[in-house]
């Protein structure tokens, strides 16, 4: 630890204004140093600057868990970000593009916690739908370029996530994914997903026991994206996981 929380409280506002005026800034790490613990400090500052806007936190999302995006973000170790009222996009409606900066999507397995994870059970058993998602990220960053602890400051990229239906829980290994944004797509399997999306969750715990983020009954978790982001363009954007099911939205500029 090396900010103080003046410091803490200085980093995580350039990152909310950044998000709010939809206009990138510079790596933090170029003008000060920090570490990952820091960089947890910062983005629970900046969550709350978004609670007290009267936004509400509905869940967490990990990030990295894929060798693609590992490969294509130069990074090495799962994150986790939160997820809030603000981001969710509703069953096949509309993500206004004006809110972002330079969005890109992603497809997702998504999990719901059916009760508290507090320790003395394992978070599997905490768990009891999944759902097919698509994450919006955009990096408050000029261009996504960052550091790992710029990147957990940011919330992770978080900016928008869509859910299917949600199912039973079951076994969701090995599973095709197709994510189709405008004339783009990307396909996959769930195996991208540290080779099983359940492993997300083990992964999830570890991360939120490590750096006191609590995990609470209701919250959605997405699991970190199955392929390499593309970018959300306007028009329709569909995600469908095979024997998961699939979720749609339109992305429209305003
Ligand atoms: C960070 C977010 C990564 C995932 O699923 O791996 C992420 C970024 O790529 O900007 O959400
Ligand atoms: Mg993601």
């Amino acid at each position: 630890m090396t900010l103080t929380d003046t410091q803490v409280t200085e980093l995580a506002r350039r990152l909310d204004e950044a998000q709010v005026a939809r206009a990138d800034i510079p790596s933090l790490a170029d003008s000060v140093e920090f570490d990952v613990h820091d960089a947890y400090r910062i983005q629970f500052t900046l969550t709350a600057l978004r609670v007290a806007r009267g936004e509400r936190i509905t869940g967490v999302k990990l990030g990295f868990t894929s060798k693609a995006k590992m490969v294509q973000m130069g990074v090495s170790e799962v994150i986790v970000g939160h997820l809030t009222t603000a981001m969710l996009i509703p069953v096949d409606g509309v993500a206004d593009l004006s809110r972002f900066i330079h969005p890109k999507v992603e497809p997702e397995i998504a999990y719901r916690l059916a009760s508290d994870v507090d320790g003395t059970t394992p978070i599997e058993s905490c768990v009891d739908a999944v759902a097919p998602a698509i994450e919006i990220i955009d990096s408050r960053y000029r261009d996504f370029r960052f550091t790992h602890a710029d990147v957990v400051a940011d919330n992770t990229s978080a900016a928008g996530y869509a859910l299917g239906p949600w199912q039973p829980i079951g076994d969701v290994r090995d599973r095709a994914v197709r994510l189709r944004a405008g004339a783009e797509h990307a396909i996959g399997t769930t195996s991208a997903i540290l080779g099983d999306p359940a492993l997300a969750l083990t992964a999830l715990a570890g991360v939120a026991r490590r750096r006191g983020i609590p995990l609470r009954a209701g919250y959605t978790v997405l699991a970190g994206a199955a392929t390499a982001a593309i970018p959300l363009v306007a028009g329709a954007v569909d995600c469908r996981i095979e024997g998961v099911g699939s979720v749609s939205f339109t992305g429209r500029n305003r």
